[in-house]
């Protein structure tokens, strides 16, 4: 039985102290030369760790989270019969300091040097060529094995196959853990079982057109992914009368979005206050003002909505993050307005966009989104007059309430709830005095907006809602 040797991080391109994000081997694996042993993921690149030689897992030195640099000591690996591991090449070896694993002693060892910097594109780009970077390797220590008496040995990639472990590059390991997938699920269909992107795609196609059962592929039990136990069915007739009606086509495409985003979005959602009493005098005031054109339809009612709006637009100026949307690792910073609100109809939840908000005033904010409003509820809403939003607006204050917690309408990052304003006494530092107050209820996406703006935008919407003639600053 051949020692067991070491198989050490090799250079990894001057990162240091990055975290083992999977061990990809366990005691008693039979491992190919260059198969993975761990990768590690740094925030720019995954690597993985090859196997400097085929052969049998002795002992695993690493778990997960630990934070590895070049040189550490990831396994003990004992040789194969028939493979034994590549001697330092002579001309260059490289002394260094490595800590022996049973003590605090120290020893110089033989490590060999290194061809290539160790990064996700280079593995990925060697292995393509059928060869592979050569990890730091070093028999252990007070193993009476030198290196330099080895016979030279031939190395044969091929002929250990892997064993349990998924067998794939690290790019390919990337691009399945993006997506949700366990590799130990995926048959490769590459040389020596080895899995590429297209065994990856093929395998989540599958898993899509309900080729698995389910129509999902089985938990992983790793954490990944939903990992959703399927939906209850039940025969409610057992139970009594019943009558199944199908959904709108409306609540069907809302409802898969509303999913999406509650699923995707780690929504937080911060409530406030707005003390709207001076507004809603203002409103009415306006509207009585107006009343014989109201009657006549030669103009809108001017609604509390209008204001919100015009106070949100005001808001998103200050707070730019939150007139925004992610694409990929960018975040786009939209220099347009357009508002969205919630509106209830027979067939469903549908939102208007009403655009260009910034350059219109409250009468003419209001006017607009009465004719989208009806528009809605008559279903003759045009797919541009739905597009384009930046933040939404869902008032549920005609109808009561004293708080929700509105879902993100993606790709935006923020939404605005509004509930029922009601008078309430209010400590004016002297005395309670009766104000008409306006919950606030603003759920934003905590991927790109934190607690503290979210609280600052809130507290600022209110503010303008209090006094709107802050708006013009
Ligand atoms: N507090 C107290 N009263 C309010 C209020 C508030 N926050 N908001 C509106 N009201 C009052 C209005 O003043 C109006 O009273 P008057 O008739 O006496 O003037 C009454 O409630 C009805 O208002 P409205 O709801 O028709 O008008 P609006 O401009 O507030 O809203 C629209 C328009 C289209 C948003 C609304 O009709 C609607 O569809 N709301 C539901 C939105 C929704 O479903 N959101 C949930 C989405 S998630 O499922």
């Amino acid at each position: 039985m051949a020692a067991p040797m070491e198989a050490r991080v090799p250079d990894i391109g001057g990162y240091n102290d990055v975290p083992v994000i999977e061990v990809l081997v366990k005691p008693g694996d039979s491992v190919a030369k260059d198969q993975g042993l761990v990768t590690l993921e740094s925030d720019k690149a995954t690597m993985e760790v090859p196997a400097p030689f085929a052969g049998t897992v002795r002992e695993v030195k690493v778990k997960l989270g630990d934070a590895l640099s070049e040189g550490s000591l990831v396994a003990l690996i004992e040789p194969a019969a028939a493979v034994a591991p590549p001697r330092a090449e002579p001309e260059a070896p490289r002394k260094e300091q490595v800590a022996s694993e049973t003590g605090a002693q120290v020893q110089p060892v033989d490590v060999p040097a290194q061809p290539d910097r160790l990064t996700a594109e280079s593995i990925a780009e060697v292995e393509g060529e059928g060869g592979a970077p050569v990890p730091a390797m070093a028999p252990v220590a007070g193993d009476p094995a030198d290196a330099a008496s080895r016979p030279p040995l031939r190395f044969e990639a091929d002929a250990v196959l892997p064993g349990k472990v998924p067998y794939a590059s690290p790019a390919v390991r990337l691009f399945a853990r993006e997506l949700g997938v366990d590799l130990a699920q995926v048959a490769g269909s590459q040389r020596g079982g080895r899995i590429g992107k297209e065994d990856v795609q093929k395998f989540v196609k599958a898993a899509l057109s309900g080729g698995m059962a389910g129509g999902a592929p089985a938990a992983t039990g790793s954490g990944g992914g939903l990992n959703l136990i399927p939906w209850p069915k039940v025969d409610f007739a057992k139970f009594g009368a019943i009558e199944s009606k199908p959904l709108s086509r409306i609540q069907k495409i809302s409802g898969a979005n509303l999913a999406r985003n509650w699923a995707m979005i780690p929504h937080v959602t911060q409530h406030d206050d707005a003390d709207i009493t001076e507004l809603e005098a203002l409103r009415v005031a306006l509207n009585e003002e107006n009343a014989k054109a109201i009657a006549a339809g030669k103009a809108g009612k001017v609604t509390m909505l209008a204001f919100l709006i015009k106070a949100s637009v005001a808001a998103l100026k200050k707070y730019p993050t939150f007139n925004a949307s992610l694409d990929g690792d960018n975040l786009v910073l939209k220099q347009y307005y357009h508002i969205g609100f919630a509106a209830d109809t027979p067939n469903g939840l549908v939102v208007p966009v009403l655009r260009d908000a910034d350059r219109k005033g409250v009468v003419e904010i209001a006017k607009e989104m009465g004719e989208l409003a009806a528009l809605a509820r008559d279903g003759k809403l045009k797919p541009e007059q739905m597009q384009g939003g930046c933040f939404t607006i869902s008032s549920l204050g005609g109808i009561g309430g004293t708080a929700f917690t509105p879902i993100i309408n993606a790709p935006e990052v923020a939404i605005l709830g509004v509930s029922k304003s009601e008078t309430r006494p209010v400590w004016n530092g002297e005395k309670f005095k009766p104000r008409l107050v306006l919950p606030l209820s603003l759920s934003y996406d905590h991927r790109v907006i934190d607690g503290a703006a979210a609280a600052r935008f809130t507290a600022y919407l209110a503010q303008l809602l209090g006094d709107l003639r802050r708006a013009m600053l």
